[in-house]
């Protein structure tokens, strides 16, 4: 018999043998751009000696922040199901990068491009609900050739014109040819270079543009995990929820997490400005989102919140949006009613409106963030934007912008909370009319 020793050095050197192999088979993994000839090729077996199977996903370039973290919760619910339903594989979710965005436009603070989801969210909170890796974790483990990544495939996904021309939709997953002025362009035989979130060392083997409409959940038949090993979707958002406010949407959705240090810094303003704390305003909540319970007996600071949305709002929704003046009416008005005294002002306006805001509103304590320098630098636009709906979300009263996914994401934070709902789903009108048809969004549990 080999003594202890030397069969602990036997059984390592097996071990280090049977991973060489393996990663010298995953490099030349299904090198054919035939699809057929790959189902049926022995590399497709071999392949299973990798478990690991990469999803991908970006969302159409003008899309805002809260937008695109509504796509984040369809595409985890998808992610959710289909590890139930397809457990031989390891399915990961690489998160996007965040940048790029249109809305994100304050200067000298560094690039506002890359920028990883840990900068705004909870990572072990959304690992809790599906396996998620980092963009730079994907391209660390994910085997490349001289510093290049290559994805298996990506699908653009599209609308079909025809069902918007003639409004009769049905659902549809087929293979067509780009309609598109596409972003990717073809380097070489099987290799197409494109965006790619700002990796100029990524690139896809294959591009293929996809009509699509329907639920999400209709996608998982060209994941093909026997063929591909990592999948990018393009035009993610065309993609609905497969269960639109259902308690799977809100377990994901609750997942959703923020940054502690952004928790902190909203929760250090509130108790200095607002005097307002979870533990006086009974909103204390479990610090494992698992372990969150149905309730309804918030209370919140004693402050008045609004989120109040300008700039492209003015010109794309001008019909929907009042004057400052009318805002101010209307905040003050709910003011008295509540009795109190301060109001939280999250906003995109300029300065000459917030100005003029608090020039109606003299009589009360008008206030908004402003971030330092340190934390602007830190956490960007995206991260001042979260701080603003963190304080409105934790008022005794908010009152949003209709049609803003801004105020959205807030409403779903109140409602995790466990505000009573009236608090919550109430809008600002234009000027002197009647206004919030946007419906109530409850939190199922
Ligand atoms: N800090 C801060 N930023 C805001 C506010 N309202 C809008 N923004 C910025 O403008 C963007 C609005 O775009 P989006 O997220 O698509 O929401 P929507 O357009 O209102 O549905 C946000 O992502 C922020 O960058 C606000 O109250 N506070
Ligand atoms: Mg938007």
């Amino acid at each position: 018999m080999l003594n202890p020793m030397l069969s602990s050095r036997v059984l390592y050197l097996t071990l280090f043998l049977i991973n060489f192999t393996q990663t010298v088979v995953e490099n030349e993994f299904c090198d054919t751009p035939d699809e057929d000839a790959k189902i049926n090729n022995k590399c497709n077996i071999q392949s299973r000696y990798s478990r690991n199977r990469y999803i991908l996903y970006d969302v159409n370039p003008p899309e805002g922040f809260n937008l695109r973290r509504d796509v984040y919760v369809r595409v985890a619910v998808f992610i959710n199901n289909l590890i139930k339903e397809e457990e031989e594989f390891k399915w990961q979710l690489v998160l996007p990068p965040w940048g790029n965005l249109y809305h994100w436009q304050s200067k000298h603070i560094g690039s506002q491009r890359q920028l990883p989801w840990g900068l705004f969210f909870n990572i072990p909170s959304l690992r809790k609900y599906i396996p998620v890796i980092e963009m730079h974790q994907f391209l660390h483990e994910f085997p490349s050739e001289s510093g290049q990544t290559q994805l298996d495939n990506v699908y653009v996904l599209q609308n079909d014109e025809e069902m918007f021309r003639t409004g009769k939709f049905e659902d549809k997953n087929e293979i067509t040819k780009c309609t598109k002025e596409l972003q990717y362009h073809k380097v070489e035989a099987n290799r197409y270079g494109g965006y790619f979130w700002g990796y100029r060392n990524v690139t896809s083997r294959m591009v293929k543009c996809l009509k699509f409409h329907g639920f999400i959940s209709s996608l998982k038949q060209n994941l093909k995990p026997n063929v591909y090993r990592s999948i990018a979707f393009d035009y993610m958002e065309i993609a609905l929820h497969d269960s639109y406010g259902s308690r799977e949407y809100w377990r994901a959705r609750r997942s959703m997490r923020y940054n502690s240090e952004l928790y902190s810094i909203a929760n250090k303003y509130r108790e200095t400005f607002l005097n307002s704390t979870n533990d006086r305003d009974k909103t204390k909540r479990p610090d494992d989102w698992t372990k969150e319970k149905k309730r309804r007996n918030a209370v919140g600071g004693a402050y008045l919140s609004v989120h109040l949305r300008r700039r492209d709002f003015l010109v794309g929704r001008s019909s929907m949006v009042p004057t400052i003046k009318s805002v101010a009416l209307q905040l003050k008005e709910k003011l008295n009613e509540l009795k109190l005294n301060t109001l939280f002002v999250a906003t995109d306006a300029i300065d000459e409106e917030f100005e003029e805001l608090e020039k109606y509103l003299l009589n009360y304590t008008v206030l908004r963030f402003i971030p330092s320098d340190h934390v602007l630098n830190k956490f960007k636009d995206g991260g001042v934007a979260i701080i603003d709906q963190i304080i409105c979300s934790y008022a005794r009263y908010f009152i949003g912008t209709a049609e803003s996914t801004f105020t959205f994401r807030i409403q779903e934070d109140r409602e995790i909370i466990g505000f009573p709902t009236k608090t919550t789903f109430n809008y600002l009108c234009k000027d002197g009319k009647k206004c919030g048809s946007d419906g109530q969004w409850e939190i199922v549990w």
